[in-house]
């Protein structure tokens, strides 16, 4: 029988609007979710329909049915990343275009040549933490967000940030957390206020200003660089590469809002997953201990190789638990192809949004156990996680829209995690520290603390980092 979906009961003043927190918009619909049941929906004034079971989301990830809908605060992110991968419209031409050009680049061979280059900047991060030595108090949050902003940089497009010799976070940083908040906030206010509000309005068109020309700048010192015929990375392939469809190559406008998309998504979430789980495992030692054990054992006093990756099978699983507790992109928005009907009673118009809240969604009692709440990565194990049902685990979205650079972050989660815990004794600075999620659209532990007592492993870097030129002139 057809019903109505729920819908809580607005706020007297602000209707359902007033029922979020701007600051905290993923904690309260999550809130919502835990009073109004997997299904629920608000008009903000829009309808948005909330949902949070497996079941419910395992329709909804139908792709032949739905799909992804770049609605609210991703629509504003337009503004910065225009028809760039992650926030274009699956119907765009541009979006199957890059889709096409940079699976490759992303895909596990990709992947693998970029290992030396992450090994790289987690050696950087490292080195640094022993030389300040065990009474530094170190912002996990702060230290990862350098890491992985430099990790992408030159991964991606051969550039150097150079974060750990700097005292501030590059600018680029501030821009985009600032812009991306906006973006969330824009949603909330109605476009008059979003007009009248000057300041809000310089500072975004200020912010997004200077993301646009931090690329350029990467650009142009590709432009410059005299072997740059020689690169075969991401930059590369966005400059120089033609769709094999249609023949066609980028162009200057969308290859610069593919470089802020990848400068973004490729390290604010990856930054978010790492210092979620360094306080995970800090705060589970048992599972710290396994997982110094199996570092050990593979590693030894070693450098890590790329081959050591796929045998760090305890450290994965730490990260997937970590994403699961708390995805760090914690939620995508769908759309239905045509009207139809959920759950074999919620009727869903084609114009609706509608949401899926990832880490409600992993916190299904009837998927994962009373649990929910205990980090306990033995869950991954492979023949565990063969048995889950379908879409219960979602932290990378959905389909052909899911996450291309899924490898890429796991390659390097799992690198650093395996290197911090091969060369430090990781101390808590503050014991009664208690979590606070903060949320720029991706969420991340606000103001955990560690220090870092070597021990005794110091840094190296591979051979070919050390002498870029030696393989070239073996030949
Ligand atoms: C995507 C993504 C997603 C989906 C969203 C929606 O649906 O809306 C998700 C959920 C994600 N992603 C997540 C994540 C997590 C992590 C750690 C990450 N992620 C990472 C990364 C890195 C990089 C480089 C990236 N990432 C990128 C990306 C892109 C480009 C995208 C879009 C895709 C398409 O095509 O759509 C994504 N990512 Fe991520």
């Amino acid at each position: 029988e057809i019903q109505a979906i729920p819908q809580p009961p607005p706020h007297p003043e602000h209707g359902h609007a007033g029922l979020i927190d701007g600051n905290t918009p993923v904690q309260s619909l999550m809130r919502l979710a835990r009073m109004h049941g997997p299904i629920y929906q608000l008009n903000v004034p829009s309808p948005l329909i909330v949902v949070s079971s497996q079941e419910l989301v395992d329709e909804v990830c139908d792709t032949s049915r739905f799909d992804k809908s770049v609605a609210g605060a991703l629509r504003n992110v337009r503004d910065f990343t225009g028809d760039g991968l992650f926030t274009a419209h699956t119907t765009e031409q541009n979006w199957a275009v890059a889709h096409r050009l940079l699976m490759p680049a992303f895909g596990p061979l990709g992947i693998r040549g970029m290992f030396d280059k992450m090994l790289d900047i987690a050696d950087q991060m490292l080195l640094r933490w022993e030389r300040f030595g065990p009474s530094n108090v170190i912002d996990v949050a702060d230290d990862m967000t350098r890491m992985t902003l430099d990790t992408i940089g030159l991964c991606a497009f051969d550039f150097r940030f150079n974060s750990f010799y700097q005292r501030e976070l590059h600018p680029f940083i501030g821009a985009m957390v600032d812009a991306l908040a906006e973006a969330g906030a824009r949603t909330r206010r109605t476009p008059e206020a979003n007009q009248l509000l000057l300041s809000s309005r310089r500072k975004y068109e200020h912010d997004l200003e200077l993301m646009k020309r931090v690329a350029d700048e990467v650009i142009a010192e590709r432009k410059r660089d005299p072997r740059a015929a020689e690169k075969d990375d991401l930059l590369a392939t966005l400059l120089n590469g033609r769709d094999p469809i249609t023949g066609e190559g980028l162009s200057d406008e969308n290859i610069r809002y593919q470089l802020v998309t990848f400068l973004i998504a490729g390290h604010e979430t990856t930054s978010g997953l790492l210092t979620f789980t360094t306080y995970f495992l800090l705060r589970n030692p048992e599972v710290l201990a396994k997982a110094r054990a199996e570092v050990d054992a593979v590693l030894g006093d070693d450098p890590p190789t790329v081959d050591d990756i796929g045998r760090l099978k305890y450290v994965e699983q730490t990260l997937l638990e970590a994403l699961r507790i708390w995805p760090t992109a914690a939620a995508f928005t769908l759309r239905a192809l045509d009207d139809t009907v959920i759950g074999g009673r919620y009727p869903i118009s084609r114009r609706d949004t509608i949401m899926v809240i990832s880490p409600q969604l992993h916190r299904d009692t009837t998927v994962w156990g009373d649990d929910v709440e205990s980090f306990r990565p033995e869950r991954f194990a492979p023949e565990l996680m063969a048995e889950l049902p379908p879409n219960a685990w979602k932290p990378f979205g959905n389909g052909q829209r899911a996450c291309i650079g899924r490898p890429f972050a796991m390659q390097e989660a799992v690198l650093l995690v395996a290197m911090m815990l091969q060369r430090f004794d990781l101390i808590e600075d503050d014991p009664s520290y208690q979590l606070r999620v903060e949320e720029t659209l991706t969420l991340k532990p606000k103001g955990f603390r560690i220090r870092a007592k070597s021990r005794g492993r110091t840094s190296f870097a591979p051979r070919s980092v050390l002498a870029p030129r030696q393989a070239s002139t073996e030949r």
